[in-house]
């Protein structure tokens, strides 16, 4: 994992797009705007008492698997499209990546884009309303474990979503960190 403040070019959202000079992100800013992370053995993914125990703990009962890939993926250009509109859920987003990268937009307090590089082994969760995003890097190939707290809900509010309750409990969270 590795994060970084975006440039504002209009390139293609597969390039990195880091500043000059670059200015990275730490885990503990990540934090601090409610976004969690673990690192993981994915060749293990099956059978990981470490994955078990975050599963246990934050109540991870749901969980699939979606490969991101032109040959895999149903509509894969359609969802590429969706993944990348800024978007909010009411819920937590999370995503353990078993193979292949991607990309995960997250703003930050001040409304800055934050783009976090996940490849093999790298497992992260987006607080309920936080604003966000997600794109395939240059290699074009990602397999993710989606987890999710009950019966999943994978519906996107598309920004602006304000007037959610969610949002809102999500800013006042910032407020006090
Ligand atoms: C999402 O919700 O943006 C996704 O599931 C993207 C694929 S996970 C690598
Ligand atoms: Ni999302």
């Amino acid at each position: 994992m590795d994060a970084w403040y975006m440039d504002d070019s209009d390139e293609d959202q597969r390039l990195p797009h880091k500043l000059v000079p670059n200015q990275p992100v730490s885990l503990e800013e990540l934090q601090k705007i409610g976004v969690f992370y673990w690192r993981l053995n994915a060749d293990v993914y099956e059978n990981d008492p470490e994955l078990e125990k975050i599963r246990k703990e934050r109540g991870y009962s749901y969980m699939d698997i979606i490969t991101v890939h032109k040959d895999k993926l149903p509509n894969y250009e359609e969802k590429l499209k969706m993944f990348y509109e800024e978007h909010l859920h009411l819920d937590e987003e999370i995503r353990y990546i078993l193979d292949g990268r991607g990309y995960f937009d997250v703003r930050d307090k001040d409304d800055r884009w934050i783009r976090i590089a996940m490849s093999k082994g790298d497992m992260i969760t987006l607080p309920a309303g936080i604003y966000h995003r997600f794109t395939m890097d240059e290699t074009n190939y990602a397999k993710a474990m989606r987890l999710f707290v009950g019966e999943p809900v994978w519906k996107a509010y598309n920004r602006p979503a304000d007037d959610f309750e969610i949002r809102k409990t999500y800013l006042s969270s910032l407020k006090c960190a």
